[in-house]
C-alpha cells in the first residue's frame, strides 16, 4: 500500500494477545489521545501508523489487523530481543530518557546501544520511505526516533516530515553531555517542522543548536507567552524560531532549507473524558469507590507510570511530613496511589518501585489501622473508566513531577471535575503548568513546597477553589488533542 499521510511512532496503537492454549493471535485496540486525535486525518488522507507491535517475536504485515478492524492501517516494525535491551531500554530509556529529564538519574552513554539506535532508526526510515505516497506528509513522533526525519529525507526529498518531541527537550549545557548531539540533532533536523510542548523546550533546541554554530533565528517572545496562557486561538500554532540547515535537494553551493521549531502543547479528548466522568456509571463507581475508601474526609490521588521522574516518592514523603507534624489527621485522609508497571528490567525503575513501596508501608505501619490502610498502593495498570471514577471521586490530585513533558494526568482530572469541584496539587516542572497555571503549584524537590501546596488545597475558601477549577477546565476544553494535532498539522502544511 501506499499513504498520503504517515505517523511514524516507537509504538503502534495496537496490542497483539497470543492465546496461551491455542496459540492464536489477536489484537486489541490501545486508545490513547494520540491515535484519537490523528484518526479522522489518518481516516480522510487514507493514512498509516508505523510503529513496533510491541513484542519481541516477529509480526508480519499479514499478520496485522485489517484497517476494517482497528480503524487504520497498522504497518509493523519489528524489535528483536537485542533490539529491545539495546535501542528500547538502553539508548531511549537509560541515555535519552534521564538525559531529557535533567540528570534525576545519570544517564548512561554506551556505543552499543548508540550503534543500535541508528540501526533501528534506519529500519523506521525504511519502512515509512516505502509507504509514503509521492508528496506524502510524514509525522514523526518522539525522542526514539531523533534520526528517522533525516534519514527519511536522504532517501525521499519530497515529502513533508514533521517530528514532535513528547517530553522536555534539556538545556544545552546537558544536551552537549550527548557523544552523539550532532547526529541527534541532524537526524532532528530533517524534519520541516520540530514540534515542543514547552516554550523553554524549544528555546533549549534552538540555543543548543545557536552554541554548535547552527544558523537559528527566533521570533519575538511575547507572542508566545500570549498563546501559552490561552488567549489565542489554539488553530494558530506558535513558531518560535527558525534553522536554516544546507539543502542536500538543491546542488547548488549554499542553499539552504529552514526548519521551523514550534510550541505545540498536547492535550487530551477533553470533551470524551468530561463525558466520562458524568456518565451516571462512572458516578456510581465512584461513589461506591469513596465509600470502600472508608469516605474519608479528604482523598488524595496520583496516577503514573512507575517513573522516577513522577515525583512519587516525593508526594508520599510530603504527606508523611504532614501526618507526622499533625498538621494532617490520620482519620481525615486516605491516599491512593496507583503506579503502572513501567521499564521494569531497569534498575533505576526497580530502585524507584522499592524506596515507594517502603514508605507506601511505613505510612501504612504507622498510620493506619487494621481493615483501613492509609496508603491504597496499586501497582498494576486499572482500565480507564476506573481511573476516571477515581479522578471524580478525588478531592486533591497529586502530581508532583521532577520533570515531565506536558503531564496528561492533570488535564484528565481537571476534565473529570468540570463543575468545579476539587483541587490540584501541580508540579512547575511540568508542561501541564504553563497552561493550568491555577493549580496549587509546588516545588517537589522542597517536601515542604508540596505540604504547602496539600494544606491550600484543603483550606482555601470553596468559592475561590471552584472558580481555579473552572479556569482550568475552561483552559482543557478549549485546548484539546485535536486542536494539537490540527495547530502541528495546519504548520506542516504551510511548509509544502
Ligand atoms: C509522555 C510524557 C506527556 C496511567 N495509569 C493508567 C493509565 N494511565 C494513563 C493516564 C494518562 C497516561 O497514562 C499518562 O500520560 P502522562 O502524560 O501523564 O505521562 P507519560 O506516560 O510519561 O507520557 C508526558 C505525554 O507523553 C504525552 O505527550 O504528557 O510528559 O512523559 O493518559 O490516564 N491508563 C489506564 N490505566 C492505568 O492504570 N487505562
Amino acid at each position: 500500500m501506499s499513504a498520503d499521510f504517515v505517523v511514524v511512532a516507537n509504538r503502534l496503537p495496537v496490542d497483539r494477545n497470543t492465546d496461551p492454549t491455542t496459540g492464536e493471535v489477536s489484537w486489541t485496540p490501545s486508545p490513547g489521545g494520540l491515535v484519537t486525535a490523528l484518526r479522522p486525518v489518518l481516516q480522510a488522507n487514507d493514512g498509516a501508523w508505523i510503529g513496533w507491535p510491541g513484542s519481541t517475536s516477529p509480526v508480519t504485515l499479514e499478520d496485522m489487523p485489517s484497517a476494517e478492524e482497528s480503524g487504520l492501517h497498522t504497518i509493523p516494525v519489528n524489535l528483536d530481543d537485542e533490539d529491545f535491551e539495546q535501542f528500547y531500554e538502553g539508548f531511549s530509556n537509560a541515555t535519552l530518557w534521564p538525559l531529557y529529564h535533567d540528570l534525576i538519574v545519570p544517564p548512561r552513554y554506551e556505543r552499543t546501544w548508540w550503534q543500535r539506535y541508528e540501526q533501528v532508526n534506519q529500519r523506521f526510515a525504511d519502512t515509512t520511505a516505502a509507504i509514503a505516497s509521492e508528496g506524502a506528509t510524514v509525522w514523526v513522533q518522539d525522542y526514539q526516533l531523533h534520526l528517522v526525519p533525516g534519514l527519511l529525507r536522504k532517501q525521499r526529498g519530497d515529502i513533508c516530515i514533521g517530528f514532535f518531541l513528547h517530553i522536555p527537550f534539556p538545556n544545552a549545557e546537558l544536551f552537549r553531555q550527548l557523544p552523539w548531539r550532532e547526529e541527534v540533532l541532524q537526524g532532528t533536523l530533517g524534519a520541516d517542522v520540530v514540534g515542543f510542548h514547552t516554550q523553554d523546550s524549544a528555546r533549549n533546541f534552538l540555543d543548543t543548536l545557536r552554541a554548535l554554530g547552527y544558523d537559528v533565528s527566533t521570533d519575538d517572545d511575547e507572542d508566545a507567552a500570549e498563546f501559552i496562557n490561552g488567549s489565542r486561538l489554539p488553530e494558530e500554532s506558535l513558531i518560535v524560531g527558525r534553522v536554516a540547515v544546507p539543502n542536500a535537494q538543491h546542488s547548488e553551493a549554499g542553499s539552504t532549507r529552514t526548519v521551523r521549531v514550534g510550541v505545540f502543547p498536547i492535550s487530551i479528548d477533553s470533551a470524551q473524558v468530561q463525558a466520562q466522568a458524568l456518565a451516571p456509571e462512572t458516578m456510581a463507581e465512584a461513589h461506591q469507590l469513596r465509600a470502600r475508601l472508608g469516605s474519608p474526609k479528604w482523598l488524595l490521588s496520583g496516577v503514573d507510570r512507575m517513573d522516577y521522574t513522577k515525583g512519587i516518592l516525593h508526594r508520599l514523603l510530603a504527606v508523611e511530613q504532614l501526618l507526622d507534624s499533625g498538621r494532617l489527621k490520620a482519620e481525615d485522609v486516605v491516599v491512593v496511589q496507583v503506579a503502572t508497571p513501567s521499564r521494569e528490567r531497569l534498575e533505576e525503575y526497580r530502585a524507584t518501585r522499592e524506596e515507594v513501596e517502603r514508605v507506601v508501608s511505613r505510612i501504612n505501619g504507622n498510620y493506619g489501622q487494621l481493615g483501613r490502610p492509609l496508603v491504597h498502593y496499586i501497582h498494576h495498570g486499572l482500565p480507564f473508566e476506573e481511573i476516571v471514577a477515581l479522578y471524580a471521586t478525588t478531592d486533591i490530585m497529586l502530581v508532583t513531577a521532577l520533570k515531565d513533558g506536558m503531564n496528561l494526568v492533570a488535564k484528565e482530572y481537571v476534565a473529570s471535575h468540570s463543575d468545579g469541584s476539587g483541587a490540584l496539587v501541580l508540579s512547575e516542572f511540568t508542561g501541564a503548568a504553563t497552561q493550568l497555571t491555577q493549580a496549587y503549584m509546588c516545588n517537589p524537590h522542597d517536601g515542604e513546597s508540596i505540604c504547602e501546596a496539600i494544606l491550600s488545597a484543603t483550606s482555601e475558601d470553596p468559592t475561590a477553589q471552584r472558580q481555579r477549577m473552572l479556569d482550568m477546565w475552561n483552559q482543557v476544553q478549549n485546548n484539546d488533542v485535536d486542536s494539537w494535532a490540527a495547530s502541528f498539522l495546519a504548520e506542516l502544511k504551510e511548509t509544502k
